[in-house]
């Protein structure tokens, strides 16, 4: 019993260590939700994901938006994406390495000379009853490494 105890005591320590780091290494085929509000932004602006999880965006605003891939900077796969998102529909795209994916709409900002998503004007971006907030409509996933 002298002689097992240590070696009980270091398996029970050990279980939950790889049990943890297994599911930071690798997605479990999660599928995470970005919105589209009843206003020009994705809701949430950031989204951590590890390889194999997907993202699905959901138009839930009244009018066409777009996933757009900024290519300048995306490392995480789905360059040149550029889908139409009328309201009502879910568009999904599952992330298989590490990287990041930066993305806008194409309707509701554009890339300026550095590829950074800017506003478009009075005419978009989140408003209030005062104007343009002056945000572009864009976003990021990250997938995170092992
Ligand atoms: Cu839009």
């Amino acid at each position: 019993m002298r002689k097992l105890l240590p070696i009980l005591l270091v398996s029970a320590a050990l279980i939950p260590i790889g049990v943890m780091s297994a599911n930071a290494a690798h997605g479990d085929g999660s599928i995470r939700t970005v919105k589209v509000p009843d206003e020009d932004r994705f809701l949430p602006f950031a989204v951590t994901i590890h390889p194999g999880d997907a993202v699905r965006w959901f138009n839930g605003d009244s009018d066409d938006h777009t996933v757009v891939s900024d290519d300048a900077f995306n490392s995480a796969g789905h360059r040149g994406a550029d889908h139409l998102l009328p309201p009502g529909n879910t568009f999904l795209l599952r992330f298989n390495h590490p990287g990041v994916f930066v993305y806008y709409c194409r309707l509701h900002a554009h890339l300026d000379e550095f590829n950074q998503p800017v506003a478009p004007g009075p005419d978009g971006g989140i408003q209030d009853q005062n104007g343009n907030y002056g945000t572009p409509m864009s976003g990021v996933i990250t997938v995170l490494g092992d």
